[in-house]
């Protein structure tokens, strides 16, 4: 097995819970100002998730759930409107610091840092939306601490397809065996194993259910030294959080 350069982030989920009280939320204040009466509740919002990106989302409700309303002419238009709505109030939430990195984020982007390991995002989010998240948790000169920032609409194929981790790795100039994948999702482990990445899945409330039958290690969060894991799948020893040298160990087996 080649040595780990890398270690590629997914975002939504994985760093932050950010779909039931982010996204979610941002989502139902863009359609309330548009004067539609949509209400994505928790539950309906579990089953959007099925479709990756905001703007694809929208239009997977309108044709799974609410088929009765009527398409304006422009409706690319029409979404992409709304959906510019919608990523305002994200990150006017973010900048309001509701919302913090998952247990042990933090400092394993520090440890590989200070190893100097490469780091990078692969996400289907929208670009200003990990910039909110990255500059109120760690801080505005996080940005410069990734190398690649791999999001939104740079691929137009989003996850499940693997499009978004194969860029970012050949922007990094590295092969998938050179890095490793931290993902939430079905779709986002489709998505980083298509491409060839070993993957480490911290799960959340909204992926707890999915098949991870592929990942290289399941836990329910990174965790800290006081803050320990449950592991659903893999080895991990003696170690009770997930620190650099499991995430090592993950990638050479
Ligand atoms: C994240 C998503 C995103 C966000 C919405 O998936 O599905 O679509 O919910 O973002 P992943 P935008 O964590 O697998 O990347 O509205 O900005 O598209
Ligand atoms: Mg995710």
């Amino acid at each position: 097995m080649a040595k780990l350069e890398a270690l590629i982030f997914d975002v939504d989920g994985t760093l932050a819970d950010t779909e039931r009280d982010g996204h979610r939320v941002a989502f139902n204040m863009a359609f309330k100002q548009a004067g539609l009466d949509w209400d994505w509740d928790e539950a309906l919002y579990g089953e959007l998730l099925a479709v990756t990106g905001g703007k694809e989302r929208i239009k997977y409700y309108l044709d799974k759930f609410n088929t009765r309303f009527s398409k304006p002419t422009n409706f690319d238009d029409f979404v992409k409107g709304l959906h510019a709505s919608k990523t305002l109030f994200y990150t006017q939430l973010m900048a309001e610091g509701r919302i913090p990195l998952r247990a042990g984020v933090e400092r394993l982007i520090n440890e590989a840092r200070s190893e100097g390991l490469r780091l990078a995002i692969a996400t289907t989010t929208t670009p200003e939306n990990v910039t909110a998240l990255l500059t109120n948790t760690l801080g505005a000169d996080s940005l410069g601490w990734f190398e690649v920032i791999a999001a939104g609409d740079i691929v137009p194929a989003k996850k499940p397809a693997p499009d978004i981790f194969i860029w970012a790795l050949a922007q990094m100039n590295l092969k998938p065996e050179q890095a490793i994948a931290f993902e939430d999702s079905r779709n986002g482990i489709l998505s980083s194993k298509a491409a060839g990445l070993k993957t480490i899945i911290t799960i959340n409330g909204y992926t707890a259910n999915d098949d991870f039958s592929q990942a290289d290690l399941v836990l329910d969060k990174m965790g800290e030294w006081n803050d320990i894991f449950s592991v659903l799948a893999g080895e991990v020893g003696n170690r009770t959080y997930l620190d650099l040298n499991l995430v090592k160990q993950i990638h050479q087996f």
